[in-house]
């Protein structure tokens, strides 16, 4: 029996530290590392009993040939021989007649440690196949928060014991941020307020002292009507936004018009309550705003994300400890040279660029007919908008489609060629975080079983098949990990000899908070007016959906991590068909009861749920909680096939939350 090290792959803002229990050959138990910085010993329960997934019977063990038709997920097995030589005799015929721009490859978060994630690239670039755009979650919030305070570090979660208010605001942190929620719950107790802003509050009500509901992509107009509380009763830091920021006089001049009245009318929210969450808000030192990615996810989330960081600043915070935004990336310094995995000199032709989030459109597109798919740490069929238009694209005969994957999800079903994929423990690997300001490395911590290669591994090979002989190619795991690492942290000089140390022999470290009021920004001011952006002055812009009474919602599951997890058979039999979430007085009034059939429909499809009637829901919303696969869908069709996939104002990101719907009772 041995103890070994590790971290979590999964796309997730702590990037847990893990003590693994190991014989040699199978992972035996996996618990928290205490003395990992950020983890402090607290996984959440998605994690425990990660050895059951990596050895759970429903693995993929060898290389797949489909036999049966697309989607029908009947394969027999080939060897990686065959395969490779298939895959790449299709990819030089299709480069010969189509050119590389026929080749698209889709990637996103199942894996998000710095070789594996990224290695695809090169090999991609080597190819000049498509580049993908890969904006699938939360690129709005990052470009709303750049374009005010450009590359400033925000708040590392461990930061928030020094705030003396809090607001939890779109942020599900049962689900997303458990780390962080014993702060909450010691500042509680020492008599803090803790105020939650959602469209959706049951799973944090209990952690929170006021929830206000409400209407979804309106978050801007709240924030401007709270600024407009300020001005009028002069409680904003004038002396500090004149000396660090941009634009603020003309700024405040437009907030007299957002009035806590005119907020109401399209938060929901009313105006009373408006009035005391700003004079709060205010009225303390070191308030600070957590902010998730939910309210991002619309037409208008990056101006959203803009308005809410200005006010984050707008009375001073940002000069206290604990005070500012938490939330948004808290690290402004790359540590890692992420160049050296993907190869951005390996291409030689002008890319063709597809946006992650319109894949199914690329699929359909006539004009410029996709040959090849490859699919690798990614769900596409679940997790990318626009179900039925996917899977129009993937049922097409002359589309060859590749998987790489660990288990048979509904992608891998429409593959002519899946391959088996390796879990984290079975590969070393460099992890950065997005959440907190900690870097880690972990080493191998059992073989892959069967036939299971990583990501490096395969398209390694895949490269020796397409006769590529780059030095970079012939790389082992070990050999392009010991490059990163040393390459990365030649020139890093605010980390120790020992921390470099740990790196380099597997560990995990924290990097220096950031300096808050170092503003990185290229004036070296905050810009709450920003002449590069085509909207210069923020505003309320109003969330473009569809025609429909309800806006859908996406929020993630506390049980599974996009389709990540849904491998754990007892839980997702014992969560279930897929569910809607429901207010009563929009449920009555379609007379809809908890527990009934329903059907979602709108312009794009028609999905069937079962309905969960609650008042935890903001009135005209409807909220669909995890990712499902479609063995427990009750038409066939998952909650993306609602999903449009028109793209947020600024930052190319998905909108997702930004779908309305009817729905009605079967
Ligand atoms: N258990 C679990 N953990 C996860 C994930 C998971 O699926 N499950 N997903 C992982 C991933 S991929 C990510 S990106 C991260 C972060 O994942 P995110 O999806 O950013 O989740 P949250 O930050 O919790 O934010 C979602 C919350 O925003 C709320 N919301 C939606 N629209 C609005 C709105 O207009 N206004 C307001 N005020 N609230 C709104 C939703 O109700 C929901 O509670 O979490 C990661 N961690
Ligand atoms: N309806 C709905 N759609 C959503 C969301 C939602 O909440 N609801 N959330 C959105 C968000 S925030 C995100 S980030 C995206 C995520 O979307 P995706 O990136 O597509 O993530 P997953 O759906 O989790 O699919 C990841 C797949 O990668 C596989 N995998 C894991 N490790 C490896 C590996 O090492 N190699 C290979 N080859 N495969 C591996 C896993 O088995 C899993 O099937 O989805 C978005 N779409
Ligand atoms: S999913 Fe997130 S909270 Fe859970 S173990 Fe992984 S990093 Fe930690
Ligand atoms: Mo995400």
């Amino acid at each position: 029996m041995k103890i070994k090290k590790s971290i979590c792959p999964y796309d997730c803002p702590t990037s847990c530290g893990l003590v693994i229990e190991t014989d040699g050959k199978k992972i035996l138990k996996v618990k928290g590392d205490e003395n990992h910085p950020a983890t402090q010993g607290l996984i959440c329960r998605k994690m425990r009993n990660y050895e059951e997934s990596v050895h759970s019977k429903d693995r993929i063990l060898t290389p797949l040939k489909r036999i049966g038709k697309k989607g029908e997920g009947k394969f027999e097995k080939i060897t990686w021989e065959e395969a490779a030589q298939e895959i790449t005799d299709k990819w030089k015929k299709i480069i010969k007649e189509d050119g590389p721009s026929a080749i698209l490859p889709v990637y996103y978060s199942g894996v998000m440690s710095v070789i594996h994630r990224n290695c695809g690239d090169a090999l991609f670039n080597k190819m000049g196949a498509c580049s993908l755009v890969k904006t699938l979650c939360s690129s709005a919030k990052g470009a709303g928060y750049n374009s005010v305070m450009g590359s400033t570090g925000a708040l590392d979660p461990r930061e928030l014991e020094n705030s003396d208010y809090y607001i939890v605001w779109g942020s599900n942190m049962k689900a997303t941020r458990i780390q962080a929620l014993p702060t909450l719950i010691k500042a509680r107790k020492e008599g803090k307020k803790v105020v939650l802003i959602e469209t959706y509050s049951k799973p944090m009500e209990k952690y929170c002292d006021e929830v206000i509901l409400i209407k979804p992509g309106t978050d801007g107009a709240l924030a401007l009507a709270m600024m407009n509380v300020m001005v009028e009763e002069n409680l904003q830091d004038e002396e500090f936004l004149l000396e660090k920021s941009i634009g603020y006089q003309e700024f405040k001049k437009t907030l007299k018009q957002y009035t806590p009245k005119w907020a109401e009318e399209i938060t929901g929210i009313p105006n009373d309550v408006i009035v005391k969450l700003a004079r709060e808000y205010a009225s303390v030192k070191a308030p600070a705003i957590i902010l998730g990615s939910g309210n991002s996810r619309y037409t208008n989330g990056g101006m959203t994300v803009r308005l809410i960081t200005i006010l984050s600043i707008f009375t001073g915070a940002i000069k206290y400890p604990g005070g500012g935004l938490c939330g948004v990336s808290p690290t402004s310094l790359s540590y890692i040279r992420k160049d050296i995995i993907t190869r951005p000199d390996f291409r030689t032709n002008k890319a063709r660029i597809i946006n992650i989030n319109q894949v199914s459109s690329a699929l359909v597109d006539e004009n410029q007919p996709i040959k090849s798919l490859f699919v690798y740490a990614s769900n596409p069929i679940g997790s990318i908008s626009n179900q039925n238009k996917m899977i129009k694209g993937l049922m097409r005969d002359d589309l060859f489609t590749v998987v790489h994957e660990r288990f048979m999800t509904d992608t891998a079903k429409y593959a002519d060629i899946v391959l088996p994929a390796t879990f984290s423990v079975e590969q070393d690997d460099v992890y950065t975080s997005y959440g907190y300001c900690t870097l880690a490395t972990a080493n191998k911590v059992i073989e892959p079983p069967k036939e299971c290669k990583s990501n490096w591994d395969m398209f390694r090979l895949l490269a020796k098949y397409m006769g590529y002989d780059d030095e970079y190619f012939k790389k082992t795991e070990r050999e392009i990990f010991d490059e990163l690492i040393e390459k990365s942290l030649e020139d890093v000089e605010n980390l120790t000899q020992e921390q470099k140390y740990i790196l380099k022999n597997g560990g995990a470290i924290s990097t220096p908070f950031e300096n808050h009021i170092d503003i990185k920004t290229k004036s070296g001011k905050i810009q709450i007016i920003n002449d590069e952006m085509e909207e210069r002055i923020p505003r309320y812009t109003e969330n473009i959906g569809q025609n429909y009474p309800l806006n859908l919602v996406a929020v993630p599951s506390c049980e599974t991590l996009n389709s990540i997890f849904l491998e754990k058979n007892k839980v997702v039999e014992k969560r279930g068909k897929i569910k809607v979430k429901i207010n009563s007085k929009d449920a009555s009034k379609r007379d809809i009861k908890n527990g009934d059939e329903v059907v979602c429909f709108n312009n794009l499809g028609e999905v069937g749920f079962i309905a969960e009637v609650t008042d935890t829901v903001a009135q005209n919303t409807v909220i669909a909680e995890g990712v499902y696969n479609r063995d427990f869908a009750i038409n066939g069709k998952l909650v993306n096939a609602l999903h449009d996939d028109r793209l947020s104002d600024i930052g190319e990101a998905t909108t997702l939350n930004s779908n309305t719907v009817e729905i009605k009772r079967v």
